[in-house]
Formats: structure tokens, C-alpha cells, sequence
């Protein structure tokens, strides 16, 4: 007989940012124990399902929510994300995050399973016990309002593209993040860490970081535009700048450097300028929604259908649960998109998010810099996976 939900212990934590967030640990009547935290986003989209205050949070959970989830079979992830569905969304989308991914993890330790392997096995529609793993798009460099300098976008982006091992790709990054400090060093920027683990440093026109990515790369012998391309999440609904003049700095950047991948380009609602840069770019390159799309099947599936992207980010908290976001990435892959699962910018040591990308088959993760503890316990998890699994194969 499974087991059951027997108790939990809700509290508020501190984020990465310093900021109120919610922590949980769930106990099973097997006296089996799991903790989760959840994160949250500074740039959000519009439509995002709203969060509360942590401490509210920890309210609900204790004095409304408690009482009926006590007793809850584990093991059933569609029922019990609908029963705290059944709450609506005025209850926040991190007090229902943070259970549903208590659940999910209590219900992959009753069955003495990894939560990757719990993920797969039971919850995606995947009948393949081989991984692949996601390419990487590390935040190099931290602008917009992750970091208090002059540039503009939000994140510049290396993706390594070695096709060989994520752990390849993620050497080739944290070399590229030490050589990037020295240039910055010789250069005379600033090498302060923003919110996700990129350097800040003022620089008056942000197409030039592109130029100090392309220097480290190459001071390790790392080509840019072979290995190494670029990306930016521009976030453009916290930029103030026209829609052509993004238009025009993007087709500069992408007449100089190798950028394959621009996030949010746009704002939510300039349309018709998203349809335009899907139509004029590249077979390789992807648009990508954010804020756009806010991991809601409805907008994903109505945006691609509409050939504004064809790539789309996923953030379980700006839905509310893991079955919604399983849903919204059903949507995207039925849609053709490439998928990248992300952190937010207040992230928590939680590292659950990097089980959950793999096991969906994400094409790419998001998880920062290669550098804080929160970001790189996330991609440290990935590593530790490959690590095990090379193992387990090796010993077969
Ligand atoms: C983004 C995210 C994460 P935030 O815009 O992609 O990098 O930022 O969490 O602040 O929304
Ligand atoms: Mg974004």
C-alpha cells in the first residue's frame, strides 16, 4: 500500500536576493522526510499567476490547507495538483509550488527513485530509460533589472554547443566565466556578481559585451561560432527602447557575433514585430517566450500557433504546479518549440529544478552564471546525474 501524507512543517527562508521565499518539509507515515523551496522572478510577466507573501504562505498551509491534504495518498500528482488547484489562485502560485514539489519528491522517495527517474517513469508520456542531457545557457554577464549598471538587456547569454557531455559544456564555461574576469580586469570594468551570477560592470553601448565575450573565449581557444555562440534575454518589457531601435540593434548584433537565441525581444504586446524577426531569421536561431508565454498552455499554444516563437521558456512557478507545467510543456512540444527550462532571478538551494529538466527531455536549462551556490547547485546536480549514470553503465 503507499504511503501517505502525514505531516509537514512549513517556514519562511531567506532567497538568494534576500527576500522572503517559503520553505517545507513533508513527512510521510513511513517517517520518510523531504524539504523544498521555491524561487521567484523579478522581471515577471504580466500574466503570471500571482505570488503571496511568504509568511501568508505559511498561513494558508498551516490553518487552511493542511487539514485536507493530510492523509493524501502519495504517488497521485495529477490529483493532489488539482486539489490545491481547487484553492484558485489567490492562494499564490508559490504556496501551491511548494507543495506540489514537496509531493512529487515525497512520493519519488516512497519509491526509493531519483526524482529524474521518478518524473520520467511516471509522469511524462517519454518511454526511454536513455537521458539526454539539455545544452546549457549560462548568464555570463547581468544587466536590466537583475543589476544596478547602465546595460540595458537583462542577460547575455554563452551557450556552449560541444555536443559532446553537459560536463564539457559546462568546463568550457567556467572556463570562458574566469578568462571573462580577467578581461574585464585588464579592461577596467568592474567585476561586482549581479542577481544570477554574471558580472555587472557600465558600459555604454551593450552590443560591446559581445565583443569582451568573444576575447575570453578566445584567450581559451574556445571559437566563437564553432564551440561557443551567444544569446540574450532581453526582456524587453523592462527596457526602454522602441521596437525598432531593438530591431535594429539586433541585426547589428547578429550581422557581428554568433547569436543564436534571443529571449523576450519584444514586449508582451508588440506583436507584430515578434512575427517579423520568427520570419526573418536563420533556421537555427530561436525566439524565445518568457514573459510572453508565462508557462501557460493556453498562450504557448495560441503563440505558436501564430509563428511568434519557436522556442519557449519554462518556470513552473509562474503556473502554480508540476501538472500545469507538464501540460504547458505537452503544449510546446506538440507545437514544434524547443524547450528551456529556468531558475528565477530570487533562486533557493533547491535543486529539484534541474531533476524535472532532464527527466522532460529539455532541450536547454537556465539556471545563471556559472558560479553562487544556488545557481551551480543546480547545474553541479546535472553533473552529479551524467556522473552517476556514465557509472551505473560502466558497472552493467
Ligand atoms: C528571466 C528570469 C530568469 P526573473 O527573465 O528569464 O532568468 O528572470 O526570474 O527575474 O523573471
Ligand atoms: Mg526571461
Amino acid at each position: 500500500m503507499s504511503s501517505r501524507i502525514k505531516n509537514l512543517f512549513p517556514r519562511v527562508i531567506i532567497n538568494s536576493r534576500c527576500e522572503k521565499t517559503i520553505e517545507i518539509d513533508l513527512i510521510s507515515d513511513n517517517w520518510e522526510k523531504v524539504t523544498a523551496s521555491v524561487p521567484s522572478g523579478k522581471s515577471k510577466g504580466k500574466k503570471e499567476i500571482v505570488e503571496v507573501k511568504a509568511d501568508k504562505a505559511v498561513n494558508l498551509i498551516e490553518n487552511k490547507i493542511f487539514s485536507k491534504i493530510k492523509g493524501f495518498e502519495l504517488c497521485q500528482q495529477i490529483k493532489f495538483d488539482q486539489l490545491l488547484n481547487e484553492y484558485g489562485d489567490n492562494v499564490g502560485s508559490n504556496t501551491k509550488l511548494v507543495l506540489s514539489i514537496a509531493y512529487l519528491k515525497l512520493s519519488s522517495l516512497s519509491l526509493s527513485l531519483e526524482n529524474y527517474a521518478y518524473i520520467r517513469h511516471y509522469l511524462t508520456k517519454i518511454h526511454k530509460s536513455f537521458y539526454h542531457f539539455p545544452t546549457p545557457y549560462f548568464n555570463m554577464v547581468n544587466g536590466g533589472v537583475h543589476a544596478n549598471n547602465n546595460l540595458g538587456f537583462q542577460e547575455f547569454l554563452v551557450i556552449p554547443k560541444l555536443k559532446a557531455s553537459f560536463k564539457e559544456n559546462y568546463w568550457s564555461a567556467v572556463e570562458i566565466y574566469q578568462s571573462l574576469k580577467l578581461v574585464l580586469i585588464k579592461s577596467g570594468l568592474g567585476t561586482t556578481i549581479a542577481d544570477e551570477g554574471g558580472y555587472s560592470f557600465d558600459l555604454k553601448d551593450d552590443t560591446k559585451v559581445f565583443d569582451l565575450l568573444k576575447i575570453a573565449c578566445t584567450e581559451k581557444s574556445l571559437v566563437p561560432g564553432k564551440e561557443i555562440f551567444f544569446g540574450i534575454d532581453a526582456s524587453a518589457d523592462n527596457l526602454h527602447k522602441s521596437a525598432d531601435n531593438l530591431t535594429s540593434t539586433y541585426e547589428k548584433i547578429m550581422a557581428n557575433y554568433p547569436l543564436v537565441y534571443l529571449e523576450d525581444p519584444y514586449s508582451e504586446n508588440d506583436f507584430k514585430y515578434w512575427l517579423a524577426i520568427m520570419s526573418k531569421k536563420n533556421h537555427n536561431f530561436l525566439i524565445v517566450g518568457d514573459d510572453l508565454t508565462v508557462t501557460n498552455s493556453q498562450y504557448i499554444n495560441q503563440y505558436a500557433q501564430q509563428k511568434l516563437i519557436n522556442g519557449v521558456i519554462i518556470k513552473p512557478n509562474q503556473i502554480g504546479t508540476i501538472t500545469q507545467t507538464l501540460e504547458a510543456i505537452e503544449t510546446a512540444k506538440k507545437n514544434h518549440l524547443k524547450i528551456i527550462v529556468s531558475h528565477r532571478s530570487g533562486e533557493t538551494n533547491d535543486d529539484f529544478i534541474a531533476d524535472f529538466a532532464l527527466a522532460v527531455e529539455a532541450d536547454g536549462v537556465k539556471f545563471g552564471a556559472p558560479a553562487r551556490g544556488e545557481r551551480v547547485a543546480k547545474y553541479n546536480r546535472l553533473l552529479k546525474i551524467e556522473d552517476n549514470l556514465i557509472n551505473q553503465t560502466n558497472n552493467n
